[in-house]
């Protein structure tokens, strides 16, 4: 299928080339999965990828929970992100001043050097933006941020109000290429979708095909619903590398997704 026929509008207003990227993945792989990889060492990371690699569009990862990460050993699994064609994704929830942001774009993991999208809260303000745009201008790239306008967790503090902020923030810089939506709760991807437009990426975590709670407060909802809320990619971490069958489950989470989208585009 035509990448365009397949994003609608969104592959016409969402210009930001990460997202046109992803877009263009998405459409060759058949899925909008984006693995959250949280696993503990980088040998299990490149086992999982090499299972799952070919039913994901992106790669997420937590680089602070790899017990055994050296910049260089982190070098086989940038590679194996780009064999398998992966926007790779470093989950840091950035949360500080501009400046020390900057800065922890370095530091001993230099997510600086090959993240192509990383996560930030919005609760600093606005230059938090700038200062890990900067952080990447520091080692001659480019890429994108996924603000956080909502979460799955329950009891989480980031109500209607601070979601609209987000959005200001993030509508007003070339810096941002969309948000991490509430995927356990499908009306308020929903109504993140109507604020956000077309222009900007929605990604949600919280997604299981086992909807209900999960662990400490994690709520899922189903990956369907959410797509057809209006998220763009879903993430997964348990669902697929908690499951026996890894691969299988890659491949289901992949079919449920990228069959959501083509119903929400021909609606
Ligand atoms: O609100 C959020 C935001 C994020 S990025 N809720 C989340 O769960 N996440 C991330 O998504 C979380 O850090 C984890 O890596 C993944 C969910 O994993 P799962 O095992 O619950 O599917």
């Amino acid at each position: 299928m035509r990448v365009e026929d397949l994003w609608g509008q969104r592959w016409v207003s969402c210009t930001n080339p990460l997202a046109q990227r992803y877009m263009e993945t998405a459409a060759r792989k058949q899925t909008l999965v984006c693995l959250a990889a949280d696993m503990k060492s980088i040998q299990d990371l490149l086992d999982l990828i090499e299972e799952v690699g070919p039913h994901i569009a992106a790669l997420k990862t937590h680089v602070d929970i790899v017990d055994d990460f050296s910049i260089e050993s982190w070098g086989a699994l940038v590679e194996s992100a780009n064999r398998h064609d992966l926007l790779l994704f470093e989950d840091r929830k950035f949360a500080d001043i501009g400046k020390v942001s900057q800065s922890q774009m370095a530091g001993v993991h230099d997510i600086r050097s090959w993240a192509d999208i990383v996560t930030a809260h919005r609760i600093s303000g606005p230059d938090i933006v700038d200062g890990i745009a900067a952080g990447w201008a520091d080692a001659d790239r480019e890429g994108g941020v996924l603000l956080l306008a909502q979460m799955s967790s329950s009891g989480n503090l980031l109500n209607a109000n601070y979601t609209e902020e987000v959005i200001f923030t993030g509508s007003r810089s070339p810096h941002v290429i969309g948000y991490i939506g509430n995927g356990s709760n499908a009306e308020q991807v929903a109504a993140l979708r109507d604020r956000v437009g077309e222009a900007q990426m929605i990604w949600t975590p919280g997604v299981n095909l086992e909807v209900g709670d999960g662990d400490m407060g994690q709520r899922y909802g189903h990956p369907k619903n959410s797509v057809l809320a209006g998220a763009d990619a879903i993430i997964v971490g348990s669902g697929i590398h908690g499951a026996d069958d890894r691969a299988g489950a890659a491949a289901e989470y992949a079919r449920v997704s990228f069959e959501a989208l083509s119903r929400r585009e021909a609606e």
